[in-house]
């Protein structure tokens, strides 16, 4: 017997969905985040918030029904989308994303995030890196935050047992849907290309939480 979806999440913290988009679709919503990019004068590597509260192409893509059905079989009926950001990593800029929980930023109930490939990720241009089963433990962020990346709540490799790391390689419309407290970092891009990725966070809509200013544009899936 195969184990369902939540069985998997449950005990990796995880669940890996291969083409969840097709390349067609992937293209589509890549333009559609440059062109946002650039209608607001963002240009080099960075983050973006806000791509659904931008583009109703970004909002189907964000209740897209194989993806809807994946979330409420891991959250149950009430999925509530909150939040959408792309982490645009191009071929000028190649840090990496150091190790860390996103539950540290939000607190309140756990969340999911499900991180979607826009170009082919791999070890070279800074594929995601995970520790599976880390979304049971509890972890004591000790890294330094000296540069201006952000992730203030980070976790010092050398504090992580390296037997445990995967690497996510991923083609483009591949999707990762992770818990909010899975260690996860992503390899800085060496590689001279683009590494860009559309990360969204879901909910069980009912549970409590504060209000967050982030979740401006937070919808329910039908
Ligand atoms: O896409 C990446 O490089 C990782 C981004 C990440 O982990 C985050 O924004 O929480």
């Amino acid at each position: 017997m195969t184990d369902s979806i939540k069985d998997i999440f449950d005990t990796q913290g995880y669940v890996i969905v291969k083409q969840l988009f097709s390349e067609e679709e992937i293209d589509r919503l890549k333009t559609e985040a440059k062109d946002i990019l650039s209608r607001n004068a963002v240009d080099g590597s960075g983050v973006y918030l806000g791509l659904t509260a931008a583009s109703p192409l970004f909002k189907e893509a964000a209740a897209a029904p194989r993806l809807s059905r994946a979330l409420k079989a891991i959250l149950g009926d009430d999925v509530l989308f909150l939040s959408d950001k792309i982490v645009f990593k191009n071929a000028s800029t190649d840090f990496g994303s150091p190790w860390h929980q996103d539950y540290s930023y939000w607190h309140g109930s756990h969340k999911l995030s499900v991180w979607i490939a826009l170009d082919d990720a791999t070890p070279e241009n800074g594929c995601l890196r995970l520790v599976p089963g880390s979304h049971n433990e509890t972890v004591t962020h000790d890294g330094e935050a000296p540069d201006d990346k952000g992730f203030v709540y980070r976790l010092d490799e050398a504090n992580i047992d390296a037997s445990r790391i995967v690497d996510f390689p991923a083609a483009k419309g591949d999707a990762l849907v992770f818990h909010d407290l899975l260690l996860h970092a992503s390899y800085p891009n060496v590689s001279g290309a683009d590494r860009w990725a559309l990360i969204s966070t879901y909910k069980d809509g009912r549970q409590p939480d504060p209000d967050y200013s982030w979740a401006h544009a937070a919808f329910a899936l039908k």
